[in-house]
């Protein structure tokens, strides 16, 4: 199965937390908010899954993580495109270097956590990432169908992941 990565960087504001997505400008899920991410990718140097997220997260907005902790993996299983197929390893960053800025594949934004964009988002989110932003962990599996929405998932919440 193809391994990639997906990060959020949180700024724990006060009142309400803020969160960064980033407008995906090709390929897989153009046009939709996501964190920030891509495949694990050897020819480009990556040993490990953490060595992705570092590459991922700089190349697509510019900054350098420095605290971050892995909150999720996730399965996606397409039966009717199997080469979308893979498992998705989240972390949560609260602190790095630079500002996030926009690259020829994204468009980073803040947005309150409270006014997430589900809806211009993939159809997963909404059913894991509100878990996520409380501080829980989870293992999950999602099955999509064309249309690209989910017909079946089982999220588990876990004390280590
Ligand atoms: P590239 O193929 O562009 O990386 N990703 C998903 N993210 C969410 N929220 N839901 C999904 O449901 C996803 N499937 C994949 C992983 C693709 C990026 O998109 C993420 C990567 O960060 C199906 O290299």
């Amino acid at each position: 199965m193809r391994q990639a990565t997906l990060c959020l960087l949180i700024k724990e504001n006060q009142p309400e937390k803020e969160i960064l997505l980033a407008m995906k400008k090709r390929g897989f899920g153009a046009g939709k908010w996501n964190g920030v991410g891509g495949k694990f990718e050897p020819e480009k140097g990556d040993k490990n899954i953490v060595d992705t997220l570092l590459r991922e997260v700089k190349e697509e907005i510019g900054v350098k993580l420095k605290e971050f902790k892995k909150v999720g993996f996730l399965r996606f299983y397409f039966p009717y495109k199997e080469e979308w197929n893979q498992d998705v390893h989240i972390f949560l960053a609260k602190s790095w270097e630079g500002e996030p800025k926009e690259s020829e594949e994204m468009k980073p934004k803040w947005f309150r956590t409270t006014e997430i964009p589900f809806e211009e988002m993939w159809d997963d989110d909404k059913l894991w990432l509100p878990k996520v932003l409380e501080g829980k962990k989870l293992r999950a599996n999602f099955v999509f169908r064309e249309g690209e929405k989910i017909t079946k998932h089982d999220i588990k919440i876990v004390k280590e992941i």
